[in-house]
């Protein structure tokens, strides 16, 4: 796998080709312009950070709510912060979205479908806010949020695409000096299912691969990929178990992204 992580950025790729597993990770460098992201952030620095449109984890916040806050214990209906939260999003940043949401659809040459059920918009993106000296995100693959999420809603999200097979785009507003790098690994969920809310705080963040060893895995291997401002990745996000190292420096990570997915009537479908 890791062989072809190392493909050639400007050479051209499909989207199949990331739901075929030819290819597993795109560099998109450049995708927007730094006077795009400036004002974005502008915008963004505007929301307190602990306004209740945030959703807080141990070591950042994510605005607005990501659907995995649908859990199962949590009700999949207008009520949930997850709707609430994406309604103010989209209030605030529409056009911002709306000029993501083209770039994306522009590069990947395919149109793109947001998700709504009974009525209820799904988020198109999220921000991730990740704060300086902290840990960044567990080591964590899509598909492992799938046993703790609403069945209703992951039945739902399943009767209509390839959850399972879904991609991750994210795009970086705010680079660390140092660290916060996407750390993938050279396992996916088909090989190893390791239900995450069972394992220790530092086993996830445990970059050299511990938590997959002890669960059995031989040659865990990982490659690093440093944050750099005004670059996208695409990556195979469902199956590849990937975290985001610790960030190093006084400079908050940020980055804002979406899922991708082929649906079953042959359409493709982000959210966040
Ligand atoms: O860098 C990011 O925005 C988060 C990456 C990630 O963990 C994901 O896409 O699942």
């Amino acid at each position: 796998m890791f062989s072809s992580i190392y493909t050639n950025t400007h050479h051209s790729f499909t989207i199949n080709e990331f739901f075929n597993k030819t290819i597993h990770l795109r560099k998109l460098p450049f995708f927007l312009s730094e006077v795009e992201i400036a004002s974005f952030l502008e915008q963004l620095k505007q929301h307190s950070k602990d306004s209740s449109n945030n959703a807080r984890m141990d070591d950042g916040y994510f605005y607005p709510f990501p659907y995995s806050t649908i859990h199962d214990q949590a009700s999949f209906d207008q009520n949930h912060l997850y709707f609430t939260s994406g309604a103010d999003f989209h209030k605030k940043h529409e056009s911002f979205s709306k000029d993501l949401q083209s770039k994306l659809e522009e590069t990947l040459q395919v149109e793109l479908h947001p998700l709504n059920y009974q009525g209820l918009d799904f988020s198109k993106f999220n921000c991730r806010i990740l704060y300086a000296q902290k840990n960044g995100i567990d080591i964590h693959c899509e598909n492992a949020f799938i046993p703790q999420l609403n069945p209703a809603m992951s039945s739902w999200m399943e009767s209509i695409l390839d959850l399972k097979n879904a991609l991750s785009f994210l795009l970086v507003l705010q680079a660390p000096r140092q660290g916060g790098e996407l750390v993938l690994f050279n396992q996916e969920w088909d090989d190893i299912e390791i239900l995450i809310q069972h394992e220790p705080y530092a086993d996830r963040h445990d970059i050299s691969g511990g938590m997959f060893k002890k669960h059995g895995a031989k040659n865990v291997q990982h490659f690093m990929f440093p944050p750099m401002e005004g670059e996208a990745i695409l990556f195979r996000a469902a199956q590849i178990w990937h975290g985001i190292n610790k960030i190093e420096g006084d400079n908050n990570r940020i980055t804002i992204g979406c899922f991708i997915a082929k649906g079953l009537d042959g359409k493709y479908y982000f959210w966040a």
